[in-house]
């Protein structure tokens, strides 16, 4: 058994079409999905704003190889091109796996290529952060402290005033 936050992101296409399909995908491991967040382009600044959302999912068979290879295929079904030359520009859906518990609700750590965990930037994006908060007001970025914290601390807090929540989009609708 594991739970898992994953960040999602889009900034080219149908945004939060994109969004939509990768909570779908996730199917009944989703637990609950934050609100969509507008966020200026971080790390990359000549590319679209993003959309942003924090996802909680949980599934008793899956590791934490299993969200990164479920992220992976979410992105592969949004048509997601990796520019090797641009590790941070645009992209049609990004799925980020931040942290993972283990059945006890210890955090899984790991600094494995290609799977570090928690996120190692996590703590310095508040468009991972501030979604997340959303839906684990209480919770905490593992070696890092308490979400709000972060958010609300340099180095973070200016950026964080620079998130739009889009209370007009919602990833899950009862429409
Ligand atoms: N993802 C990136 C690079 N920059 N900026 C924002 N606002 N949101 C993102 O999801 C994002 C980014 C690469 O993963
Ligand atoms: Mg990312
Ligand atoms: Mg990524």
């Amino acid at each position: 058994m594991s739970r898992a936050v994953l960040s999602i992101g889009s900034n080219l296409g149908d945004r939060l079409a994109h969004l939509r399909s990768a909570v779908a995908s996730f199917g009944d491991a989703v637990l609950v999905v934050s609100g969509v967040y507008e966020t200026p382009p971080w790390g990359d600044a000549d590319q679209p704003a993003y959309l942003n959302a924090a996802v909680l999912v949980a599934d008793p068979a899956a590791g934490p190889h299993d969200w990164l290879a479920r992220a992976r295929a979410a992105e592969a079904a949004a048509g997601r091109a990796r520019d090797p030359e641009r590790r941070y520009g645009p992209r049609t859906l990004d799925v980020d796996v931040i942290a993972v518990w283990d059945e006890v609700g210890a955090p899984v750590l790991s600094d494995e290529e290609g799977l570090t965990l928690p996120h190692p930037r996590a703590h310095l994006r508040a468009f991972v952060l501030r979604p997340w908060i959303d839906i684990e007001p209480h919770g905490r970025l593992p070696g890092h402290g308490w979400l709000t914290d972060l958010l609300n601390a340099e180095p973070l807090a200016g950026d964080a005033l620079e998130l739009s929540p889009r209370s007009d989009l919602a990833i899950e609708s009862d429409a």
